[in-house]
């Protein structure tokens, strides 16, 4: 098999940009290690910037999101059951946020990529990658037991913190910059109205928590655990108390509590690998970054660097210029430490560390009162929080 692009990865990175490329009248194909069913069951994102559902529209696939999805124009935080609100559109020129599940985001793009014939090769095993510095690299794997090999223009990794693409870099070329914390969120979903139409990032003294929703009758709910935490040590029951304890009794109150259909732990990490392009392999999404979940960045940063892949890829094919193609591993990355930085940032101030004295808790709410009290201070939070802008022109 002959393609232009190959992309290895079917979650939000690599389906993005599969429709982006054909839009762009680019040919390409997806190879991806499980089946559509599982990809589409992961729950993970729930928070969707302007720019990524601007993307969904531009392709076509933003009419269920416009529907269906929850557009917010603030948020809020708490400080020990304290609430402030943060009016993000009035920060930011009327900019808001969509909450709209991962789960919705990946069913339009597979629902719109098999309306368009885009090959997508599923269950693909033993993924491999060869010949990247040369003028013809391949992706080698099996298919129900047949070896296949797809010779392409280039190949972008769009395959996850755990996939095969970063892993083909020579290590002596790559640098890694890492911090792993110390904890990370226990996360439920429940078909209860949420306790507030807008989320609620909640700092106290026992741990950070987070009330978030899927829609107006379904809730998602995260607090702080251990890195190793077992879900199965939290019965629902145990589970509301902490929640309402965290949340304080004003908001606590406002729960509704009932039975979860899942509950799962995912671990905290900021990670981001340099270069983003080897050769001809360029890497996208969590294959070459990850964000604490905290900025609510992790898939609106994959997006980014698929919009911004997509237009270096226009540029080459339809002006044969590699300005942009040679450009992206240093623009992507701009905007990749911007969003570590805020995540980070976020993550600081709203989490109990092990290692913190009193000292440090005092300053944590200092800082919290200070962006309650000062505009600027929640201007910047706003800017980064609904996404920076992002120019890229697709032509
Ligand atoms: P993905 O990991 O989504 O997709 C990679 C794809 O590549 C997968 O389908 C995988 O099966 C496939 N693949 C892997 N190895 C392969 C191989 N060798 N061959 C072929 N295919 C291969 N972000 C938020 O903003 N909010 C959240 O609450 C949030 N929660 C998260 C919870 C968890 C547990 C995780 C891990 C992430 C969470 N994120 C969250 C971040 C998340 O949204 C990611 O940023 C987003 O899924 C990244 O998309 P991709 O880069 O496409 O990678
Ligand atoms: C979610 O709803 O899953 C969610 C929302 C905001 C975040 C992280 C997760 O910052």
């Amino acid at each position: 098999m002959r393609t232009q692009i190959g992309i290895v990865g079917a979650g939000p990175a690599g389906m993005f940009l599969a429709l982006l490329l054909r839009s762009l009248g680019i040919e390409c194909v997806v190879i991806e290690q499980r089946d559509r069913e599982y990809v589409e069951g992961r729950v993970r994102a729930g928070v969707l910037e302007q720019n990524t559902v601007e993307l969904m529209r531009y392709l076509g696939v933003g009419e269920r999101v416009a529907r269906e999805g929850l557009v917010h124009r603030g948020t809020n935080l708490a400080i020990d059951g304290k609430l402030f609100h943060v009016d993000l559109a009035a920060l930011t020129g009327g900019k808001t946020v969509t909450v709209y599940g991962q789960q919705e985001v990946m069913r339009d793009l597979y629902d719109d990529a098999s309306e368009r014939d885009i090959a997508i090769v599923w269950n693909a095993e033993g993924v491999s990658l060869s010949g990247i510095e040369s003028e013809r690299p391949t992706i080698d794997f099996r298919h129900h037991d047949a070896a296949k090999r797809i010779d392409c223009d280039y190949i972008v990794g769009c395959d996850g913190f755990h996939g095969v693409c970063r892993k083909t870099i020579p290590s002596a070329l790559l640098k890694v910059f890492e911090r792993v914390y110390a904890f990370g969120w226990l996360g439920i979903l429940a078909e209860v109205p949420p306790a507030d139409p807008e989320l609620i990032y909640a700092n106290h003294e026992r741990g950070f928590a987070l009330a978030s929703m899927r829609s107006t009758m379904r809730s998602r709910y995260y607090i702080q655990c251990a890195q190793d935490e077992d879900p199965a040590q939290w019965p629902d029951e145990r589970f509301w108390d902490e929640l309402c304890l965290r949340l304080g009794p004003e908001i606590g109150a406002k729960v509704t509590r009932g039975p979860s259909f899942e509950k799962s732990v995912a671990p905290l990490r900021s990670f981001v690998s340099e270069p983003m392009r080897w050769g001809r392999l360029f890497l996208a999404g969590d294959a070459t970054h990850i964000v604490p979940p905290t900025g609510a960045k992790g898939v609106n940063l994959a997006v980014a660097d698929v919009r911004i892949l997509g237009a270096a890829f226009a540029q080459y094919y339809k002006q044969g210029s590699s300005q942009g193609i040679d450009n992206y591993s240093r623009r992507a990355l701009e905007r990749v430490w911007n969003a570590e930085r805020f995540s980070w940032w976020f993550t600081s101030i709203t989490h109990r560390f092990p290692d913190m004295d009193a000292f440090a808790r005092r300053l944590q709410i200092a800082e919290l009162n200070y962006i309650q009290g000062s505009r600027a201070a929640q201007q910047v939070l706003a800017e980064n929080y609904v996404g920076l802008p992002l120019e890229v022109d697709f032509r």
